[in-house]
């Protein structure tokens, strides 16, 4: 469906880089209608230009607020060319058919960020020029649009390549451009209005925004943009918070880095007791044994089903959420018994590589850290090489490490968390942390294993490591100073391995 261009209708607040296009389309034969500066640019190449105000017969009135709004202009883009009726019409009222429409809007934008008064602002909120725009992109079966300087030199390409015609792909493609340019426009106006924020945009579409009952803390608003059925059945409890849907996804990545199975329970995103073992409940009581304090009101997440005994042993501890692939009958009258828990069975949902968080005036992105170096990746650099065992515990502390908010120190010890140093601000601040934590809940450290998220940028994590009894230590390695830290384990006789990937986690 190729069409030739022979009539165009100009409406450009900037002219810049229309000449080359007007010259073209002068030299198809193209008859140019244009309001007035754009109709003085054209005459001013040196060719004929009708005025819209001859063709509607008004002049432009209300200070230039109607000069292209009349049906002579309308009729002449929207007329579909097949329909008769429309032929015979735009005939009977002598409407030209316009195949070409190029609009360059008011600047409102530059407008509102120049700081100008509101008088100004509302002054160039484009209405013809916007109309003009929406009015050929519907039409675009029959009419292009140009709505964008941006577009000028494809068209000129497109007209050079089809003997002044184009297709109507092209045409759509344009089409989709200007309402691209109509959309941002309107809703540059919008903002303007909205400086308020009283209209929350989000908010408008509530099929994917939940209202929460509060934010991190109950005088913050706060709404969950997605859907949760798509990921949970929820069997049992309470709506879910704010913090409870931080913690539940944490939980929900930190669990789904082992396939043996293992329990974790999680306080504000990171774990206080994570344990794997063939048997479940067994694998319950050492997550728990872990930090039985901090589990207090956690969130806990399981990857096997749980059974009526594993219930009962959970149901002695306060807790906020448990999430488990699937629950026993029995296992479920046992923990429906308290109101308030929620109870969530997961299913199988692949879940979005990116995310996404505010900051400044502006929105970061990155991939998740789905890296996870396995007992293969481990380099050993010191003499002392680690056991099967022991690959086995760094492997299982690896995942932990990786969950957990840096600066973080794992100590883990035949499949149990022993303890963490969580979200310090050093990294020996991390170790001590750990240590202390461990001692009173009366672990022996000696012969666990520790892991570190990123490198030792000094030996002393490794020296007061290796004098509490740490096997093997495993890091990324990187610093400038890893010889030191590797001396200190030679000197100390405790082996240490690196993986070269880092694992931060602000
Ligand atoms: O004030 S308007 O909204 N009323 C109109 O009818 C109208 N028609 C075109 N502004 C209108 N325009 C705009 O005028 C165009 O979008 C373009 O920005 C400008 C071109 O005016 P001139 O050709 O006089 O420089």
């Amino acid at each position: 469906h190729p069409v030739k261009i022979k009539n165009a209708l100009i409406s450009v607040y900037y002219k810049d880089n229309l000449e080359p296009l007007i010259r073209q389309l002068a030299g198809f034969g193209v008859t140019f209608y244009s309001t007035g500066g754009t109709e003085k640019f054209i005459k001013d190449l040196g060719y004929d230009v009708v005025r819209v105000e001859d063709l509607t017969g008004y002049p432009s009135i209300l200070g230039g607020r109607v000069k292209t709004l009349h049906p002579k202009v309308f009729g002449g883009i929207l007329s579909r060319r097949e329909l008769q009726e429309d032929v015979a019409q735009a005939e009977q009222y002598e409407i030209p058919e316009l195949d070409l429409v190029i609009v360059d809007l008011y600047p409102f934008e530059e407008t509102v960020k120049a700081g100008l008064a509101e008088e100004e602002i509302i002054e160039k909120i484009d209405i013809g020029g916007i109309s003009l725009i929406r009015a050929a992109a519907k039409n675009f079966n029959d009419v292009v649009i140009l709505a964008s300087k941006d577009d000028y030199s494809n068209l000129h390409t497109i007209l050079s390549e089809n003997n002044g015609s184009t297709l109507l792909s092209h045409r759509r493609e344009f089409a989709k451009k200007a309402f691209n340019t109509s959309s941002h426009y309107d809703t540059a106006i919008f903002n303007y209005f909205n400086q308020d924020n009283s209209i929350n945009v989000f908010k408008q579409s509530e099929q994917i925004a939940t209202p929460l009952r509060y934010g991190e803390n109950p005088h913050q608003k706060g709404f969950f943009y997605g859907n949760l059925d798509e990921m949970f059945s929820k069997l049992h409890g309470k709506e879910l918070s704010y913090n409870n849907l931080v913690d539940v996804d944490a939980a929900v990545a930190l669990i789904d880095e082992f396939e043996e199975p293992t329990f974790a329970i999680l306080k504000h995103t990171n774990a206080c007791g994570v344990a794997s073992r063939n048997n479940i409940t067994e694998a319950w009581e050492l997550a728990l044994a872990c930090d039985p304090v901090s589990a207090f009101g956690g969130v806990i997440i399981c990857n096997r089903e749980i059974d009526e005994k594993t219930a009962s042993e959970i149901n002695k501890l306060f807790f906020e959420v448990l999430i488990a692939p699937s629950f026993s009958e029995a296992a479920l009258n046992v923990l429906r018994e308290k109101k308030n828990r929620i109870l969530l069975q997961r299913k199988e949902v692949q879940l979005p590589a990116k995310q996404f968080k505010t900051l400044l005036n502006g929105v970061i992105e990155q991939d998740k850290d789905l890296s996870i170096e396995g007992t293969e990746l481990m380099k050993p650099v010191t003499d002392r090489k680690p056991t099967e065992q022991e690959l086995k515990d760094l492997f299982f502390a690896a995942k932990l490490v990786k969950h957990t908010k840096s600066n973080t120190i794992v100590l883990a010890r035949d499949g149990q968390l022993l303890a963490s140093g969580v979200g310090q601000t050093s990294r020996v601040d991390a170790l001590r942390q750990a240590l202390e934590k461990a001692k009173s809940f009366n672990f022996d450290v000696k012969g666990a294993v520790m892991t570190s998220d990123a490198f030792f940028p000094f030996p002393d994590c490794v020296e007061i490591a290796a004098d509490a009894g740490i096997s093997v230590i495993l890091q990324p390695g990187g610093s400038i100073k890893d010889q030191l830290s590797i001396d200190m384990a030679n000197q100390k006789g405790v082996g240490m391995v690196v993986t070269g990937v880092r694992h931060f986690k602000h």
